[in-house]
């Protein structure tokens, strides 16, 4: 009997009503299938080797990356684009540790993620007898994620992986991680009792309704405004409330300014986006109502230059209390489920909400226009080398062209101007760096994009964000996933152009090989590579690649002296004390 007809046999067994026993390996893809859990990102090795093949075998489908990082990162997306957790599977020790980073990624971002790793012995962990890959995952992983659990008896799969969904998805969302020692695969026990065991989990992330008091104070301040502004985060766009905070933005005709995960909930191109306006709203308004997005750095912590001087109100919606005066006051907390407390909002609207003052609306479009205005030039030159602009000018068109496709999106440079520059009209479409500015998702989350959805996604990577993640071009033609990768090849992290000052041989500490040809490493796995050194020519191969929907990678030639210091955060340098002399 070969092994692949062992493990068919098995996976038959355990849907098979006759059997009286079944295994750990079962029950736990039994709970994940009852679960609606049907995709695993991870990569495979002891002890969850055949796990991964049974898996596969009774219907899951199981991507095997090269790193897991990378399955992590695909892992915590999948769970932002769907509303369930996104579930990696790794090996113990050194696989549990690359799939950690994606985990404590998830968590600081508020995406549901299960990470799932096998583990040593107990016994020999615990008294540190020196096992295979031993280390007390558990203890490791606890400071990092929003919850975490094992499981020893296989009679417990059932109730461990429901607790697992709920911490998930349940709240704020976060990283959950499950460890699952090597013994509990092998457990057997009855199949009656091993089914009566399993827990399907019913309303995992309850409704939070906000108190109506809450909700009347949000729109008194709000009535009050003169300059008023809406930021949407991240957290809107997850919510899945698509329609309600359209219905809000629009009846309150208040200009709005997506966080960078948030374009698309309305498109930058609606009357009311701010996004080309961004210094003069923060500076300028008088009350600002973020929507499921935090006053942290990315906002200047609501405070400083970036905010101005004239006095300012927050009123803010947030499914976590503890959110509330993070950073500066709160005048009008509102606390529940993004799309309970915007709906909540309309409702207590009345037929004749006041629009704002037309003077402030004008000015903000005004500056708006301005600026687009300014940039418009700049994105149609041909020059050669490119540099951003005439870049990603050719991008956005195409984005605009197939506004269903994804735009994943990382770097220093490539990320800040594309993010500026690229319009996004369909909501969760751009897929970032997020709030660490992480390089290194870029794959996982295209991988992950293309997976959960079939549409096309074209990733657009600075050459040092690639480096975090490249070899998955492997998974992407391994796959057949139609993911185009532009990678933007100024020769180094910022710029290019870097000395040793030293005066050594060896090069600048943020300069790569020059010249180097990205694109024949997707031609090592029969995908597509081009050599793109023109806006035209880079057109041409990326709506080929996005129209074939072949595997593919554009080396684009960028300007080495193009971009600036840390893209459009230098300010976050540190800076010596001492006067340079
Ligand atoms: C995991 C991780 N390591 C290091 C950094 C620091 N970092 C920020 S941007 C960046 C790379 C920027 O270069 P590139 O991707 O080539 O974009 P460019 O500015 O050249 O367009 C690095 C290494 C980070 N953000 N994340
Ligand atoms: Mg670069």
């Amino acid at each position: 009997m070969t092994q692949a007809t062992t493990v068919k046999e098995q996976a038959r067994a355990t849907t098979d009503e006759t059997q009286e026993l079944t295994d750990g390996f079962h029950l736990i893809i039994d709970a994940l299938k009852l679960n609606g859990l049907t995709t695993i990102y991870g990569v495979p090795g002891i002890p969850i080797t055949d796990f991964g093949r049974m898996a596969q075998a009774a219907g899951i489908r199981v991507l095997s990356f090269r790193h897991e990082q990378n399955a992590g990162y695909a892992a915590a997306i999948a769970g932002f684009l769907t509303k369930k957790p996104g579930v990696c599977l790794t090996v113990s020790a050194p696989g549990f540790l690359n799939g950690l980073t994606a985990l404590a990624h998830a968590t600081t971002n508020c995406f549901p993620m299960i990470l799932i790793s096998g583990s040593s012995e107990r016994e020999i962990v615990d008294l540190q007898q020196g096992d295979y890959e031993e280390m007390d995952q558990l203890a490791v992983a606890r400071p990092l994620c929003k919850a975490a659990f094992r499981v020893l008896h296989a009679a417990d799969i059932g109730i461990g992986l429901a607790r697992a969904i709920r911490a998930a998805v349940s709240g704020r969302p976060g990283g959950v991680y499950v460890d699952l020692p090597a013994k509990l695969f092998g457990q057997v026990l009855n199949a009656d009792a091993a089914r009566r065991s399993l827990v399907k989990v019913v309303d995992a992330a309850p409704a939070q309704i906000p108190a109506p008091s809450a909700v009347k104070r949000a729109l008194d301040v709000l009535k009050s405004a003169k300059r008023p502004l809406i930021i949407l985060g991240k957290g809107a766009a997850y919510a899945q409330a698509d329609d309600a905070i359209k219905t809000l933005v629009e009846k309150s005709g208040v200009p709005f300014l997506p966080m960078s995960m948030a374009k698309g909930l309305l498109p930058d191109t609606h009357p009311q986006c701010a996004g080309a306006a961004r210094s003069t709203v923060l500076k300028d308004s008088d009350v600002v109502m973020m929507i499921g997005a935090r006053l942290n750095w990315l906002l200047s912590h609501g405070k400083g230059k970036t905010w101005g001087d004239a006095p300012k109100k927050f009123i803010q919606i947030d499914i976590e209390p503890k959110e509330m005066d993070s950073n500066v006051e709160i005048a009008a907390p509102v606390v529940g489920d993004i799309g309970s407390c915007v709906t909540a909002l309309i409702e207590g609207m009345s037929g004749n909400w006041p629009l704002p003052p037309a003077e402030w609306t004008r000015a903000v479009m005004a500056k708006r226009e301005e600026n687009v205005a300014k940039m418009a030039p700049r994105l149609m030159n041909n020059n050669s080398p490119m540099d951003y602009h005439g870049a990603l000018g050719v991008l956005r068109t195409v984005i605009k062209d197939r506004p269903e496709a994804f735009l994943v999106n990382e770097g220093a440079n490539t990320l800040d101007l594309a993010r500026g520059i690229i319009d996004i009209y369909r909501p969760r479409k751009r897929l970032d760096v997020g709030t660490w500015g992480v390089m290194g998702v870029g794959m996982g989350q295209a991988i992950a994009a293309a997976v959960e959805t079939g549409k096309p996604v074209l990733a657009v990577e600075g050459d040092s964000a690639f480096g975090f993640c490249g070899m998955e071009v492997e998974t992407i033609c391994r796959y057949n996933l139609p993911v185009c990768v532009v990678v933007f090849n100024n020769g180094g992290i910022y710029r290019g152009t870097d000395v040793n000052s030293g005066g050594g041989s060896d090069p600048a500490t943020t300069v790569f090989i020059k010249g180097a040809r990205y694109d024949r490493i997707i031609e090592a796995f029969g995908g597509v590579g081009v050599l793109a050194e023109t806006p035209d020519a880079l057109r041409r191969a990326v709506e080929a690649a996005m129209d074939s929907g072949k595997p593919t990678l554009i080396n684009a030639v960028i300007d080495p002296a193009a971009g600036s210091e840390s893209g459009r955060i230098g300010n976050l340098n540190p800076q010596s004390a001492l006067r340079k002399k």
